[in-house]
């Protein structure tokens, strides 16, 4: 049972997960990533396709828990580092797409969640940052290696060493989310684009997204075989035999998942 995060099941194999501790704006302590991975480990046993991933009240997640971390050891900080990349791993390889609706402050850890989604809609009012060297550390849930390969070394390195946080806009002219829409629409919005991915077929989209995610750490003549490989995959599902054949019929196609 979580008491800072909420699960609901959406129709269509659309879940909604909320990080729900809007006291904190929704500050990460360790309860909330020990309550956020055992959420995501029955995310990735489901038969839902696509995840949205949001913040209770006025913030998405303003970062780690700084009362927390305050007087943390070496060790301790090490430890606390490594479980929230462990978490945010478990976030950004999971079969589901997963969509970040960013609903407001998206700081430090807070950015590294939406870092760790697929795909990103941020509130017109929303702020993302990470603030971490105004607090004399850097980053420890993956934006140093997340960001850079998001939105360029330098940008990154820019935004890291200045703690400078960006709007809704400058966010989307980086390329750091992929839309910025009113905040009132904002759920609505990710809803209409989850549902849409949700109409595809299940297996076609896992291994899409596979395919996306180890080619990022191959090289170029591995991520295409690896490509070749899943593409054949694709042709061992029904949904491919009745993609093709609804094609040439006419039809809209109607995959096995629904
Ligand atoms: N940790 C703990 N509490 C927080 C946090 C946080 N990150 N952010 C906000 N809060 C709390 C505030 O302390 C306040 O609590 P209280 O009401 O009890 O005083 C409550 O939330 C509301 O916040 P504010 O009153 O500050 O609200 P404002 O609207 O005035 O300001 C801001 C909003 C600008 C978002 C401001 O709260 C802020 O700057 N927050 C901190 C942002 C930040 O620096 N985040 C990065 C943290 S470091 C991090 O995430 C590193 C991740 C990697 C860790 C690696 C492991 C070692």
């Amino acid at each position: 049972m979580s008491e800072h995060i909420t699960l609901e099941t959406l129709d269509n194999g659309v879940g909604l997960l909320t990080i729900n501790r809007p006291q904190a704006l929704n500050a990460l302590n360790m309860q909330v990533l020990d309550e956020l991975a055992s959420v995501l480990d029955g995310v990735a046993q489901s038969e839902r396709r696509v995840l949205v991933v949001t913040g209770a009240g006025r913030a998405f997640v303003a970062g780690a828990d700084i009362a927390e971390m305050k007087d943390m050891s070496r060790e301790q900080a090490e430890t606390f580092s490594r479980r929230g990349q462990q978490v945010f791993a478990r976030l950004a390889t999971l079969p589901q797409i997963s969509v970040a609706a960013i609903n407001g402050y998206a700081l430090g850890g807070g950015m590294e969640l939406a870092l760790a989604c697929d795909l990103r809609l941020a509130a017109d009012k929303a702020k993302l940052g990470q603030p971490e060297v105004t607090l004399g550390i850097i980053p420890g849930f993956a934006a140093t290696v997340r960001l850079p390969r998001l939105i360029g070394a330098a940008r990154a390195l820019e935004l890291l060493a200045t703690g400078r946080m960006v709007d809704a806009v400058e966010a989307e002219r980086i390329g750091l989310v992929n839309r910025v829409v009113p905040l009132d629409d904002l759920r609505e919005q990710a809803m209409q684009l989850a549902e849409q991915i949700a109409r595809m077929s299940k297996v076609t989209l896992r291994l899409l997204k596979q395919s996306i995610i180890e080619g990022m750490d191959l090289s170029r003549s591995q991520a295409e075989e690896n490509e070749a490989m899943l593409f054949g995959r694709c042709f061992s599902s029904l949904d491919q035999k009745e993609g093709m054949s609804a094609f040439l019929e006419k039809r809209p196609a109607k995959f096995s998942n629904h």
